[in-house]
């Protein structure tokens, strides 16, 4: 039987954090914010909207929608500035050897991301050929924790949610994840992500075996 393996992008496929810190801390100093790294771990897997609102309660400013809007198309600009010259050598380390795995064994590969500009970033890495579905955050309303984004995933392959793997690297993904009843496997810091199923540091420590039990 067919599983659906589903794929984070932000953290899991490409480290596009550093490009998001860069961002919003540009626009935070300017609003005259102090925003750390520290901060921008809890941006992860947040949906844009959220990040601005986390970001102004920082710095207890209060905005108007207008003013909200407009900062955000202006961070959005900065992050895809950064994104002009990607490409493949920005792929995280064994992510390709794990996707051309799946693909040799019939697999099906979804992405289940927040970031409205998933597919670019596909295309930018050169990958987005080994996908059978792409949900993004164009496709849904709610952000995870709520497991919509990896339901339409698996609606897509046409796969029941306790055959889906996902890989993230955010504790709202894992709980998403484990909320749909799907294999949650962390990617990262196992501390943090205590609640996944299974927990690597990077997709270098997942070998075929691994994926073999998996598929099953
Ligand atoms: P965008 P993921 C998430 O992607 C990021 O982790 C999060 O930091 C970002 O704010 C969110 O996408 C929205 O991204 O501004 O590009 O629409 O981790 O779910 O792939
Ligand atoms: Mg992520």
């Amino acid at each position: 039987m067919r599983k659906a393996f589903i794929f984070d992008l932000d953290g899991v496929i490409v480290d596009t954090a550093k490009y998001h810190f860069l961002a919003w801390q540009k626009l935070a100093h300017q609003l005259g914010i102090e925003f750390t790294h520290e901060h921008n771990e809890g941006l992860k897997g947040v949906s844009r909207v959220r990040s601005l609102d986390i970001i102004l309660e920082l710095g207890n400013i209060q905005a108007s929608q207008e003013d909200k809007n407009q900062w955000l198309v202006q961070k959005n600009e900065e992050y895809l500035s950064y994104l002009v010259d990607m490409d493949e050598s920005e792929i995280l380390p064994g992510v390709l050897n794990v996707l051309e795995y799946l693909k040799s064994k019939n697999q099906f590969i979804a992405l289940g991301s927040a970031s409205k500009n998933a597919r670019p970033i596909l295309d930018k890495t050169n990958i987005t050929h080994f996908f059978d579905a792409i949900v993004d955050g164009n496709d849904v309303s709610n952000a995870k924790p709520d497991p919509e984004v990896f339901l339409r995933a698996v609606q897509l392959v046409g796969v029941f949610n306790e055959n889906a793997v996902v890989f993230e690297d955010s504790v709202a993904g894992i709980q998403a994840a484990n909320i749909a009843n799907m294999i949650s496997v962390g990617i990262g810091d196992a501390t943090v992500l205590h609640e996944a199923k299974y927990n690597f540091k990077d997709f270098t420590f997942i070998d075929e075996t691994f994926l073999s039990q998996l598929i099953g």
